[in-house]
């Protein structure tokens, strides 16, 4: 990537003298999917996506810079090295560690309750690009930021931002043109709901999942003419503030992508995944305005409206309700 970029976070690391900082980034909800990528390494997509950020819900990563070998931990409990996600971890750091006997101790905590089964390495990695900015006085734009994040977890560059963001694929071999852009629309009545199926990791990644959606060429072809279509009326829907057409898009891209995913035999959804959106449906066909969005696993996330919130939690009494945007 981009060699001189990081490089040149290498070599302008001046650590505050208090060799600590902390910092909060929201997790965010794609309306529109990041799914496959052009570049593995770089996590470069092979298309735009745009995400709502979830406010005040997200991860608040605090980092110290010490003289032994990294310490992760999570939720208070000490992530093990050779796990996967401790790999992953230090593989990051390491793009910007600026000596190898630099360590750090990083303690990031989640807000989203861990039951939502939300993911969290967006929030993640987008709290940790953040507090590296303030432990080694960088003083980078959010967008360069964003691009950092991006290489922890593809997601994590639309974490940067409350409020509406666009992620631009970019063209460049070095990615420094894909990342993430804050949309100016203000919609303090949007609502998140949670509908949560399963808490339980999910068996297959999506980084794993992106790999077997490649070996379908053609359907991933059919995807990239279909998210391009999505996005680009999705874009319209917000601009004019529609928000049943926006509902009903962000709702067509996520059953694009399981059709995409289906025919690589792959399949989120659980028996209550169908049931659930089939009450979705149900709603709107006794005029409740939502819409719902389903990623890499089975759990749902309505999409309505502050006014409808006491109807759609009368058909779903257990949501937990998201305000991602202050009034
Ligand atoms: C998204 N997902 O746009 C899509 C929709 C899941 C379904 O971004 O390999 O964890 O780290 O770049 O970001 C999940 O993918 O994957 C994701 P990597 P990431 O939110």
């Amino acid at each position: 990537m981009s060699r001189e970029f990081l490089h040149l976070l290498k070599t302008q690391a001046r650590p505050l003298a208090s060799k600590t900082a902390s910092a909060f980034a929201p997790s965010n909800i794609a309306l529109i999917k990041y799914w496959g990528k052009r570049d593995n390494a770089l996590n470069l997509p092979l298309n735009d996506s745009l995400s709502i950020s979830l406010g005040t819900h997200g991860s608040t990563t605090q980092i110290q810079i010490s003289n032994t070998p990294d310490r992760y931990y999570l939720n208070g409990q000490a992530i093990p090295p050779e796990t996967d996600f401790a790999k992953r971890l230090k593989q990051f750091l390491d793009l910007t560690r600026p000596k190898p006997e630099v360590g750090y101790d990083i303690h990031t905590t989640n807000n989203i309750p861990t039951a939502a089964g939300l993911a969290s390495s967006a929030s993640g990695f987008a709290a940790l690009s953040l507090a590296l900015n303030t432990l080694y006085q960088w003083d980078l734009p959010l967008e360069k930021l964003s691009i950092l994040a991006r290489l922890g977890s593809g997601s994590a560059c639309r974490s940067l931002w409350d409020g509406f963001v666009h992620w631009h694929q970019g063209q460049n071999a070095d990615g420094l043109d894909s990342h993430g852009h804050l949309l100016p629309i203000h919609w303090p009545e949007f609502r998140i709901g949670l509908h949560v199926i399963s808490d339980q990791a999910k068996a297959l990644s999506s980084r794993a999942a992106m790999k077997l959606t490649a070996q379908k060429p053609q359907q991933v072809r059919i995807w990239q003419t279909q998210v391009e279509e999505d996005l680009q009326d999705l874009t319209q829907a917000l601009s004019s503030r529609d928000f049943s057409e926006l509902g009903r898009i962000a709702e067509r891209n996520a059953l694009r992508l399981h059709e995409l995913l289906e025919a690589a035999d792959i399949h989120y959804s659980l028996p209550e995944t169908l049931e659930a959106r089939t009450r979705v449906q149900a709603c709107r066909h006794q005029g409740i305005e939502v819409y719902f969005t389903q990623d890499a696993g089975p759990n749902l996330k309505l999409l309505f409206l502050a006014e409808s919130t006491a109807a759609v939690k009368r058909h779903f009494p257990d949501l937990i309700v998201i305000q991602p945007m202050k009034e």
